[in-house]
C-alpha cells in the first residue's frame, strides 16, 4: 500500500485528525457497505474507489495539477461541470455528509445552520478534507440564506468564486443566469489560462451527458421487482459521480448496469420479490450519509431511488440541442442545470410533480420525504409533498435527521412503523 503521507503533508492536512477520520470512515464502510449480502460484482470497482478516495484519487488531482490543470471544487448541482471540464479543470462535489467535522464550524456560523453546510466549512477549517486542500477554488451560490453567508466564512480560509443562482423560473432569471453561466466561462479562462471554445465545450457536455446516461441506466434498472441492486449500494454510486474520473466512471457505471439489467432479467434480486419499496425524496445525501438507506435496508424494506442532488435531480437533467455556438451552447447549458428543481426556488411545483411520477415509476410503496435540520426550504416543501402523495394514495412520512448517530433510535422505530405499515 502506498504512503500518501508526504501528499497529505503537501496538502496541509491535519494528519493526526485526518488519521482519525479515515479509521472512522472504514469502520463505518466496512459495517454498513461490506455486510451486504449478494452484491453486484461490479461494486467491487466502487469499494476500490471508496478506499483510495483519499489516496490515489487525491494523486491524480495533485498530478493534474502538476501538469498545468485546474481542480475545482462545487457544493451544488447547479455548477456547470462541462464548463469546468472543457477550461482543462477537474470538478469534486465537496458537500460533505460527516458528523466528523460540523462542530469545527463553531464560532464561524450559527450552531442552528444545517449540518451539511457545517460540515463542508468544518472540513475546510480542520484542515481534513484532501478534496478542498487539493482544489484552486470552489464555487459557491446564492441558493439557500445558509451556504450564502458560510460562503463568506469560506472566502476568508480558501479562494471562494461565488455563482448567481436565481430563485425564481422567469425568463428574466433564465437571462440573469445564463449571464452567470458566461461570467463563471471567464473566471475558467483566467484560472486556467486557456480559451474555451465550442468544439472544447461540446465535447465536455458529450462526457458528461455520456456519464449521466449511465447512471440513468443503472437506476432504471432499480425499478424491478425484487430489485438488483440495494439503495445503499446505488447511493454509494451516486456519491462517488461527484468526485471520480469522468470517463472511468462512465465506464464502471455501464458495467454494473449490464450485470443489474441482466439480475433484474432473471428477476434476481438483493432482497426477496414483494419487500416493501421505498422511495427517499429530500435534501442531498453526500459521503459518507449511509443513515438512513441504512436504517430503512436493515428495517425490511429496500430504497428504490432517490430524489435527491444526490440522485435523480443530478442524473435526470439533459443538455438540450444548441446550434454549435458557443453562445448557443451555454444558453442550452444553462437551460439544463433550471431544470433541477431545488427547493430554493420559488414557486417549485414541479418538483412535487416529479416525486409523484417516480413514486409511480418505481412502483414505491411508500416515501420518506427527508430534510436535514435546519434546512426550511425542504422542510416547507415536505408538506406540499404528503399532500400530493396523500391525494395519490401514496403512504408517506416526513423525517428530518442530520449527520449524527444521536437519533438513530428515534428514526429506527419510526421507519419500522411505516414499513410495517406499508408492507400489509
Ligand atoms: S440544487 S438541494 S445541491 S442548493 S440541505 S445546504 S438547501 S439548508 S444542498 Fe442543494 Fe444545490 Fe439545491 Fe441541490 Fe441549504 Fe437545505 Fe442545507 Fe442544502
Amino acid at each position: 500500500m502506498s504512503d500518501y503521507r508526504p501528499m497529505w503533508t503537501d496538502l496541509g492536512l491535519d494528519l493526526d485528525r485526518h488519521d482519525a477520520l479515515l479509521e472512522l470512515l472504514g469502520h463505518g464502510y466496512t459495517q454498513v457497505f461490506l455486510s451486504q449480502q449478494d452484491r453486484p460484482e461490479g461494486m467491487k470497482y466502487f469499494d476500490f474507489v471508496v478506499s483510495e478516495a483519499h489516496g490515489l484519487r487525491i494523486q491524480e488531482l495533485v498530478e493534474h495539477k502538476k501538469n498545468g490543470g485546474t481542480v475545482v471544487g462545487t457544493f451544488c448541482v447547479y455548477v456547470p461541470e462541462d464548463v469546468i471540464i472543457a477550461g482543462g479543470g477537474i470538478p469534486v462535489g465537496l458537500c460533505a455528509g460527516a458528523e466528523f467535522s460540523v462542530a469545527d464550524s463553531d464560532g464561524l456560523i450559527p450552531r442552528n445552520t444545517c449540518p451539511l453546510i457545517r460540515a463542508s466549512l468544518g472540513f475546510k477549517v480542520s484542515r481534513t478534507c484532501p478534496y478542498i486542500q487539493a482544489s484552486n477554488f470552489v464555487v459557491g451560490e446564492t441558493t439557500c440564506d445558509g451556504k450564502k453567508k458560510m460562503f463568506e466564512v469560506m472566502a476568508e480560509h480558501h479562494p471562494t468564486y461565488i455563482m448567481e443562482v436565481p430563485q425564481k423560473k422567469t425568463d428574466a432569471s433564465r437571462e440573469l443566469f445564463i449571464s452567470e453561466v458566461k461570467a463563471f466561462v471567464g473566471k475558467m479562462e483566467s484560472e486556467s489560462g486557456r480559451k474555451i471554445g465550442p468544439e472544447g465545450l461540446s465535447e465536455a457536455t458529450r462526457k458528461l451527458e455520456a456519464k449521466k446516461a449511465a447512471m440513468r441506466r443503472l437506476h432504471e434498472a432499480r425499478k424491478a421487482d425484487p430489485t438488483p441492486i440495494s439503495g445503499l449500494d446505488a447511493l454509494l454510486v451516486s456519491q462517488i459521480s461527484f468526485y471520480d474520473d469522468i470517463d472511468r466512471f462512465t465506464a464502471k457505471v455501464n458495467e454494473l448496469a449490464d450485470e443489474v439489467e441482466s439480475r433484474a432479467a432473471k428477476g434476481q434480486g438483493v432482497f426477496p420479490k414483494s419487500t416493501p419499496r421505498i422511495l427517499f425524496a429530500g435534501t442531498p445525501i453526500p459521503l459518507p450519509d449511509w443513515k438512513l438507506h441504512s436504517i430503512v435496508e436493515a428495517s425490511g424494506a429496500v430504497i428504490v431511488g432517490e430524489e435527491s442532488c444526490v440522485g435523480s435531480r443530478y442524473y435526470s437533467t439533459t443538455t438540450p440541442a444548441s446550434d454549435g455556438t458557443l453562445d448557443g451552447q451555454l444558453r442550452a447549458i444553462s437551460d439544463r442545470l433550471l431544470g433541477t428543481h431545488c427547493a430554493c426556488f420559488t414557486p417549485n411545483t414541479e418538483r412535487v410533480g416529479d416525486i409523484v411520477e417516480m413514486a409511480r415509476q418505481y412502483k414505491a410503496d411508500g416515501v420518506i420525504h427527508y430534510a436535514l435540520a435546519f434546512c426550511q426550504t425542504y422542510a416547507a416543501e415536505a408538506m406540499k409533498v404528503e399532500k400530493a402523495l396523500k391525494a395519490e394514495g401514496i403512504p408517506i412520512i416526513s423525517l428530518e435527521s442530520d449527520f449524527s448517530g444521536n437519533d438513530v433510535a428515534q428514526l429506527q422505530t419510526r421507519v419500522q412503523a411505516f414499513v410495517e405499515m406499508i408492507g400489509k
